[in-house]
This record gives structure tokens, sequence and C-alpha cells, in this order.
């Protein structure tokens, strides 16, 4: 499954589970899915048979409300079957509208708290360096997360440390839960502020695969790597595109229908 297919299926299965599930962060999904389907498809040294392999590299998807995309490119790449995948949010399951880690195949860490992925990430760059080990640590943040301070501090740690083996990609849709990111608090130019902050930075858009596939398999940096991917939110369904109810809403079934008759029309 080339990386297209991966994120077709991805916003296919995800609207699928939401709908099911009455749970909500659909566009938050879509925002973030072709990213996820680069990494899973073109970009990640990972063994779904041995999801604890030492010199895999490590994925923090820090924006842990968008977690189901997450789960659905792992069990699309065998890190575990479609029956788990389907208890998503049902009594009793390990699957959680937010990213947990316990009991899922191939996930790194629990996130959905804001804030606290680029942490966790940075300290595992830092202990690569200090092992001596080649993965890399790929963290997915949201330019809302980025009102978060630890964001911040953080941003001067892995400069401070080098750490040129940590690559955080910022989901740059310009929007977050209830506003776009401009009313809530200025981000202006996101780019500007990481380079300020001594990072080597890249603007991509976060659609296009060819230019996150670019971007991401050059890894020859001396100093942590920021990619500013510009995103739409909700993107590959018109009415949910740059609609900040989709942050929430839960698809009723006229709202499934038209969604999914729009991504059929789309499948790769
Ligand atoms: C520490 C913390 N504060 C508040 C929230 C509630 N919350 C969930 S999603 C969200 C908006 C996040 O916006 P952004 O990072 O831009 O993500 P996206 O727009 O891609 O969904 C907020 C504030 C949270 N999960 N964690």
């Amino acid at each position: 499954m080339n990386s297209r297919e991966l994120a077709w299926e991805i916003r296919k299965k995800t609207l699928e589970i939401i709908h099911n599930s009455h749970s909500s962060h659909i566009a938050s999904i879509f925002s973030v899915a072709d990213i996820i389907a680069v990494l899973f498809s073109e970009i990640l040294k990972l063994d779904s048979k041995n999801p604890k392999w030492e010199k895999r590299d490590r994925l923090i998807l820090s924006k842990g409300h968008a977690g189901l995309a997450l789960y659905v490119a792992l069990q699309k790449k065998g890190f575990f079957d479609e029956k788990f995948l389907d208890t998503y949010c049902k009594d009793g399951s390990y699957l959680f509208g937010h990213v947990s880690y316990k009991n899922v195949p191939g996930v790194e860490v629990s996130s959905g708290s804001l804030g606290h992925g680029i942490c966790i990430a940075s300290g595992m760059a830092l202990a690569a360096k200090i092992n001596n080990q080649n993965h890399r640590i790929f963290t997915i943040i949201g330019d809302g997360e980025c009102d978060e301070g630890s964001v911040w501090e953080t941003a001067l740690f892995a400069n401070h440390y080098e750490l040129n083996n940590l690559i955080v990609i910022i989901d740059h849709n310009k929007m977050q839960s209830l506003d776009f990111c401009e009313n809530t608090i200025k981000l202006s130019n996101l780019a500007d502020k990481w380079k300020a902050f001594g990072w080597d930075v890249f603007e991509v858009d976060g659609h296009n695969h060819e230019e996150l596939k670019k971007v991401l398999q050059n890894t020859e940096n001396k100093k942590p790597k920021c990619i500013v991917a510009h995103t739409i939110k909700g993107k590959g369904v018109s009415f949910m595109e740059n609609n900040i109810l989709w942050h929430y809403r839960d698809p009723q079934d006229e709202h499934y229908l038209k969604a999914m008759e729009e991504l059929e029309k789309a499948k790769p």
C-alpha cells in the first residue's frame, strides 16, 4: 500500500469508527492523515512483528486527540488486527479517544495532555545520543499545542544538546479546538520562531506526499529539525474543511454518508 492509499484508508476507516463510536476529533485526524501515512509508508524503520525492536525509529503523536489516525496506520501496517481496532472507544477497550500505549503494540507513549510529546521525544533523543544509538525520534505536534510553554522550553533544550536526531512536525492547520490560532494566542510566523531557537526549519504542504517524503527522508541535519507542515483541518471532506465545528462534532448519519461519498470519489 503506498502512502496515498494509506492516507485514504486512514480517512475512510477513521470516519467509519468515529461515526460508530459517536466520538470526536475527525477534523484533527483528517488534518494529520497524510503526514502519518507518509511516515508509516516511507520513513519510519519499524518491525510490526517486533514492536519493541531496539533500533526502531520512535514516533510520538503528541496531538493525542487524533490518535485514531495512528491506530489505523498501525493496524494497516500489521501491528494488530482489525477486530482489535474496532473496539475503539467501546467499554473495556484499550483504545481510547486519546493515544494510550498500554497493551497497544507500536504506540510509544500515551498522549493527549498537550505539550508533553515534544518533551518526551527530546529526552528520547538525548538518551539515544548518550547510548550511541542511531534511531531517529519523530514527534507530531499541533499548532495550538505550541501555546504550551513546555514546547518552547524543549525548543531551547534540543538546541542546547544539538539533538539532530529529533524531528518535530507541526501540523499547522491554523485552528485549534474552539477558534483559529490567531484569535486565541497569536503564533504569527511559526517558522521564524523555530529558526530563532536554533532549529533547522522547513515549510511544506502537509498534504503533498512528495514534499513530505523529500523533507522527511533527508535527516542529515546538524541541528534539531522542525517541519512546519501547512495543513487544512478536516482535509478531504468539503464541509469539514476549515470548519471549527468538526473539531468536536460527532458526525450524524447524514454527515457520515455525505462525507463517505466524497471520500469514495477521491479513492486513489
Ligand atoms: C494541556 C491541554 N490543554 C487543553 C487540552 C484540550 N484540547 C484538546 S485538543 C485542543 C486543541 C489543540 O489544537 P491543535 O494543537 O492545533 O490541534 P488540532 O487543531 O490539529 O486538532 C485542546 C485545547 C488538552 N488536550 N491538553
